[in-house]
């Protein structure tokens, strides 16, 4: 079993605790197992097959959590979890994860309401049902509503980084498999959108049966949904759909262009096709007339078949992309290779997992000239947020730790809070002998749009702030936006020259596609950085680049694409902008 199985299991069990109303500790050991599970660097089996370790050497694993985690690897099942579920509907779980109620809350609607399904839940809130019981009024009946839809929005969706790596897996299992030649993802995976659905994949070589055969023997399969002669789709057990497709190497092209999709770009490819006399599908572009096959092979064929220049997979969302291509007025995307240095990360000093150095060396180790280190200050008091006298002390140990490297620069950095006036969290004096400050909002999150408006734009007043951290607060599948007047925001920032950050980290991926795109239509520029609070993190780089390229972004219009020196030049701010 793995980590991720084990700590979904454990945390399941605490939520299931929290409704029955056990005791607060226990279940409080349960979560911190969870998060120290999660941020385990090695597998938890390795540990128990070695006779030599324990798995009460993990910080947070306790006797009786070790116990349990044991027997999960043993019997593939925890018995306190089974009896939580058998006790409880399967709809508990969802329900816990609704905002606005709490276990309590959750408690009262299964056994008052008998509720077992969100529809269910829906009902009671229009009806006007739950008001009727003691702390439950008409304002908790519209804010369940709300979080029924945003809930439905998100369910069955899953963040790019879980899909891309369950993918990978799927992707190593099959090219191991019979006469199997080639595995491409397509779909969303392959657009890179920030969430992904189901996991496409598509196979060439081999024959179609044999690769199904040995597809269906691969342990992470949970459940076979549908299965055909080319083609089957199945569960995973981490509950993602993958579907996968057996193709003939001579449509590879066109049905790499179909399954990549969009929907909307297709659609609009095939209106030109048809226009064109051609007819597109996933075997192929043809010549009604002549009844004949014009392209199919290759995606570029069928692009060029067509009059367009090939389009990148990150833009194929039927915005504008088509007509560029006709007009040959696409972007050269930026790459990952572009990137040369990380601007947002941690140290143990605050919130993050490893040192300083470590930092270091592994930014370098994956070929960065240069990052900046970026702890949290003072007003992040949960994160144990630096005060000026630590942030001086720091700007010091970072200089120290650059003077002993070769080949890395080491920005003196600080994640600074703006406050809920606008203000950031340390004094000027201080900011200004920072290399770069990257502001971020971290409380006072539902205060009005304008009242954020007139906030960042206070933030943008003062003279040391270089970039807007993560600027819409959103986290994917748990928490909306907080909103803003963005343009406002935008221009507000073209004119101070503060530039943008895109958030790596794969729960933010903030800013998002469109809002990066608007920074390029209105001037202002972006830096893309991981907000790594772990050397692992590191690599999260690639789902930023993925957002910089759906954008439209190219490597002029992202800061950290310059070297060290320029870099540093681009952020300053002339006395005009400061202004
Ligand atoms: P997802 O999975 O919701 O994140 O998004 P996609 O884009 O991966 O959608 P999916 O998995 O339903 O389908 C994969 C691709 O297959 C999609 O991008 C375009 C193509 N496709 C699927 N269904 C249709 C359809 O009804 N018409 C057309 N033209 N293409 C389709
Ligand atoms: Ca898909
Ligand atoms: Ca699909
Ligand atoms: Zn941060």
């Amino acid at each position: 079993m793995e980590n991720r199985d084990i700590a979904r299991i454990l945390s399941e069990t605490a939520d299931l605790m929290e409704v029955a109303g056990e005791d607060p500790f226990r279940i409080r050991s349960y979560r911190n197992a969870v998060q120290a599970i999660d941020s385990l660097n090695e597998n938890i089996a390795d540990i128990l097959g070695n006779p030599e370790r324990k798995l009460t050497e993990i910080p947070a694993i306790g006797k009786s959590i070790a116990a349990h985690i044991e027997e999960l690897c043993r019997e593939g099942k925890l018995k306190r979890h089974q009896e939580l579920c058998a006790k409880y509907p399967p709809i508990t779980l969802e329900l816990l994860r609704l905002q606005g109620l709490g276990p309590k809350g959750v408690e009262v609607l299964l056994t008052h309401f008998r509720v077992q399904s969100l529809d269910d839940l829906e009902r009671l809130c229009k009806e006007g049902k739950l008001r009727e019981l003691p702390r439950m009024g008409e304002k908790l009946e519209q804010k369940l509503l709300k979080s029924i839809e945003a809930y439905r929005r998100i369910t069955g969706r899953y963040l790019i980084s879980v899909a891309d790596e369950l993918a990978t897996e799927t992707q190593q299992y099959l090219l191991r498999g019979p006469g199997v030649q080639k595995v491409t993802p397509a779909g969303s995976l392959r657009r890179g959108k920030d969430t992904i659905g189901d996991i496409d994949l598509l196979v060439t070589g081999g024959e179609p049966q044999k690769v199904v055969e040995y597809f269906l023997r691969f342990p992470k399969i949970s459940e076979v949904i549908a299965k055909g002669e080319n083609k089957v789709s199945v569960k995973l057990r981490e509950g993602i759909q993958v579907d996968l497709r057996m193709l003939e190497p001579e449509n590879f092209g066109a049905a790499l262009q179909y399954f990549t999709g969009s929907k909307e770009h297709s659609v609009a490819l095939r209106t030109r096709a048809k226009r064109m006399g051609l007819q597109l599908n996933e075997y192929g572009l043809f010549r009604v007339s002549a009844n004949a096959r014009v392209a199919g092979r290759t995606e570029k064929e069928v692009y060029g078949a067509l009059g367009l220049a090939y389009i990148e997979p990150e833009l194929r969302e039927n915005c504008g992309e088509i007509d560029a291509a006709a007009e040959h007025r696409l972007p050269r995307l930026v790459r990952l290779v572009d990137i040369r240095g990380d601007l947002h990360m941690h140290s143990t000093a605050t919130d993050g997992r490893c040192s300083i150095a470590e930092m270091a060396h592994a930014a370098k180790e994956r070929g960065l000239e240069y990052i900046a280190i970026t702890d949290h200050t003072k007003a992040l008091a949960m994160a144990n947020g630096l005060n000026e006298k630590r942030v001086l002390a720091q700007i010091k140990e970072i200089r120290k730790i650059e003077s002993q490297m070769e080949g890395l620069r080491i920005f003196a950095g600080m994640e600074v809070d703006i406050h809920q006036d606008g203000t950031l969290d340390l004094d000027d004096d201080v900011l200004s002998q920072l290399d770069v400050v990257v502001g971020s909002v971290h409380s006072y999150m539902t205060i009005s749009p304008e009242e954020m408006t007139d906030r960042l734009l206070r933030a943008f007043e003062n003279p040391c702030l270089h970039i807007v951290a993560h600027p819409t607060g959103r986290l994917l599948l748990r928490r909306e936006p907080f909103g803003f007047d963005l343009e406002r925001v935008l221009e507000a920032a073209k004119r101070r020259h503060i530039a943008m950050e895109i958030n790596a980290f794969p729960d933010r991926l903030d800013l998002c596609d469109q809002h990066a795109r608007l920074c390029k239509e209105k001037g202002v520029k972006i830096v893309i950085s991981t907000d790594s609070h772990h050397t692992t993190h590191l690599q999260n780089m690639k789902y930023g680049v993925l957002t910089a390229r759906r954008a439209w972004l190219e490597k002029k219009d992202v800061l950290n694409t310059l070297p060290a020196a320029e870099f540093k030049k681009a952020l300053q701010r002339s006395p005009a902008q400061v202004r």
